[in-house]
């Protein structure tokens, strides 16, 4: 039976991230992928100068109430990008949509390299650890693993004793799974922490020589995807990290914004079909 997802997070309409990454590649992990926009730019903010910025707040108890109506519900909420005062109304949809089991992942999107993205005030991250309470899975950075528990980013120099007690934090803060990406501990590999609050493990990859925009977009969106196809977190992280690998080396070299994702999707979907999930 096909698993329907709901995705929230914003429609830059251009830009390869956000919603126009997470419907392909959910879709392409043989998930139904429904999506309800959090806001709609003209384009992403990573790599443009200037953007429109229409915030759907407003939209979303409606939308709620239609569900209700017709009785539509999902197994799986994949919440991103998302817009300060949403985090109650999304927290309602969580409850109201949900059929028995639904799996709820936060990608707490709101921050890289230190800082807090543009239109996010400081006190946001108090906002997101209330969406990461109660989530199955979790996909912090850690600048956003940093902001979530009230801490200044590290982003180098620390070892594996210093992000296991960011990890046990982010646990403290309800999240049964955490994954924690950008994790790095000699400059030649870049990966991914993975717990489930009893133990903790590690995969990484070659760090490559780009980084691109919507990254993390990918990662997430193919994590969600992989997960409710079944496969255990470990397997889906290691994936996601594959298929982001292989989307930066397959994106051309001047392309400014976003990553070629599309390129990576036949890998996305044999590395499905040799863990036996062939969408
Ligand atoms: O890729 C994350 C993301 C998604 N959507 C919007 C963003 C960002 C990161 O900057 O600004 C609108």
């Amino acid at each position: 039976m096909l698993k329907r997802l709901l995705t929230i997070q914003d429609v830059s309409c251009v830009g390869q991230c956000s919603a126009t990454v997470a419907l392909p590649v959910i879709s392409a992990c043989g998930v139904e992928c429904a999506v309800l926009p959090s806001a709609v730019l003209s384009n992403h903010t990573g790599g443009f100068t200037a953007w429109t910025f229409r915030d759907l707040t407003g939209e979303m108890p409606l939308i709620e109430a239609e569900w209700h109506r017709q009785k539509i519900s999902f197994d799986a909420f994949y919440t991103g990008y998302v817009c300060p005062p949403q985090i109650d109304p999304i927290l309602s949809i969580f409850e109201t949509c949900a059929n028995p089991g639904a799996l709820r992942f936060v990608d707490p999107v709101m921050a890289d390299n230190g800082v807090l993205y543009t239109g996010f005030g400081p006190d946001f991250p108090a906002q997101m650890a209330r969406l990461c309470r109660g989530a199955d899975y979790i996909l912090p950075n850690l600048t956003e693993a940093a902001f979530l528990l009230g801490r200044d980013p590290v982003l180098e120099g620390y070892d594996r004793s210093f992000v296991e007690n960011t990890i046990e934090g982010l646990h403290a803060l309800g999240a049964k799974n955490v994954v924690l990406t950008g994790v790095s501990f000699d400059p030649s590999t870049l990966g991914v922490a993975v717990s489930d609050g009893s133990r903790v493990e590690y995969d990484f990859n070659p760090r490559l020589s780009r980084t691109s925009h919507g990254t993390g977009d990918v990662f997430a969106s193919v994590f969600a995807g992989a997960v409710v196809r079944g496969l255990a977190a470990l397997d889906a992280a290691a994936l996601a990290a594959d298929v982001v690998c292989e989307a930066i080396s397959a994106t051309d070299d001047g392309h400014w914004y976003g990553v070629a994702f599309e390129k990576a999707l036949p890998f996305l979907v044999d590395g499905l079909r040799a863990a036996g999930k062939r969408a």
